[in-house]
């Protein structure tokens, strides 16, 4: 699809009538807007670090490490540029071809994007892509990242406008549109998405979507988290989501940013695999991968391998200017006995 085909005038009306749609519709059309645009058969794979945990001073209702909530979450320094590097070598050994790094700030001192920016050099020299997610930028500070070699900033909406007021009240939504305008400015690609299952309506839904397809670009990458409910957060004890209401959000996620890859993000532990490959269907194509999201579980890397060979899926293989990222997380040293049960003996 040409860039000119997407749109970026969705109305809230057009948006909400997509969730309405009957289901099987529904993932009729997204399926249908998905294998016109991408491989349906092929997952981007990225894994994420947390290299500077807790002790965050933001009130979002959601996170296990803002330090005014009881979460177990013990504060962490910024990790050193080799151990970070050590770490992004194993991701990409076990297949991973874009390496996530996430930081508990509101946002950054100079002297601490300085300090990414070295890690990013770093982890972009094993011939990884390169995310980071550090709070709030300025443009100067969104600038050193680029000149680093940073390839996305991820920095979520979280929500709809409307229902925001209830989740944070630390920042404001502004905020966060203007730290993606900075990024954007300085030719970083977004990384953006929201939550879903905090309690928020189906019409707040539809709210964050069409909030990310009428940004002035649709970000490259839009992750749909399911609330990972921790014991101590607010937002533990909330009612879980159906299932179906999760796969409607991708479906309609893919609908709207046809050319954008979906990610199917936080909360695939607490996923059913039959689920997990609705989403597929329905448009998804990127996940985290490794035991760990952030400070919380993840499925495990067999439990992974062998869902991707149940569904006949295959990491998607990177093409950038300087040459090709070669990404499959069944081609590794570690892909178990060559049966296809996803075990880990030797073959
Ligand atoms: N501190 C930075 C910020 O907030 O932009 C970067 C790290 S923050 C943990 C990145 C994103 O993780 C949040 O915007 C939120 O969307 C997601 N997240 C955090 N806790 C989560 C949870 N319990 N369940 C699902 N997603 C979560
Ligand atoms: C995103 O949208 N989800 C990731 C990543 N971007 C940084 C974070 C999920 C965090 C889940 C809770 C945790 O592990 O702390
Ligand atoms: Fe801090 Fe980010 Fe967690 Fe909010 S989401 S409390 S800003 S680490």
């Amino acid at each position: 699809m040409s860039v000119a085909a997407l749109r970026h005038d969705w109305t809230r009306d057009e948006v909400a009538a997509l969730f309405a749609l009957p289901f099987n519709e529904l993932l009729h059309r997204a399926h249908s807007t998905h294998r016109a645009n991408h491989d349906p058969n092929a997952v981007q794979v990225s894994t994420l670090l947390s290299i500077k945990t807790g002790g965050c001073p933001e009130d979002c209702a959601y996170c296990p490490q803002a330090a005014r909530y009881s979460t177990g979450v013990k504060a962490e320094k910024l990790m050193s540029v080799d151990a970070v590097v050590a770490r992004a070598q194993a991701a990409k050994s076990a297949g991973a071809s874009r390496f996530c790094m996430g930081a508990a700030w509101r946002s950054p001192k100079d002297r601490d994007v300085a300090q990414v920016a070295e890690i990013v050099s770093a982890v972009k020299a094993l011939g990884l892509e390169t995310c980071a997610t550090l709070g709030m930028l300025s443009g100067s500070q969104a600038q050193t990242l680029k000149q680093a070699g940073l390839d996305f900033y991820n920095h979520n909406l979280d929500t709809a406008p409307e229902f925001y007021g209830e989740i944070i009240h630390t920042r404001e939504y502004q905020d966060r549109l203007d730290t993606l305008e900075h990024v954007r400015e300085v030719g970083l690609k977004t990384c953006c998405g929201g939550i879903v299952g905090m309690g928020e309506t189906r019409a707040q839904r539809a709210g964050l979507l069409q909030t990310l397809a009428t940004l002035p670009e649709h970000p490259q990458s839009v992750p749909i988290n399911q609330l990972v409910q921790v014991e101590g957060t607010p937002l533990h004890g909330t009612e879980a989501l159906d299932p179906f209401e999760f796969v409607r959000t991708i479906a309609v996620a893919r609908i709207l940013m046809p050319a954008s890859m979906v990610r199917l993000s936080a909360g695939r532990q607490q996923m059913d695999d039959a689920v997990q490959a609705l989403c597929f269907f329905a448009g998804a194509n990127s996940i985290f991968y490794g035991e760990k999201l952030l400070t919380t579980g993840n499925p495990d890397v067999e439990h992974d391998r062998a869902l991707f060979r149940r569904l006949d899926l295959h990491a998607l293989e990177v093409v950038e200017e300087a040459g090709t990222v070669h990404a499959d997380i069944m081609e590794t040293e570690a892909s178990g006995c060559g049966q296809g049960c996803g075990c880990s003996a030797a073959a």
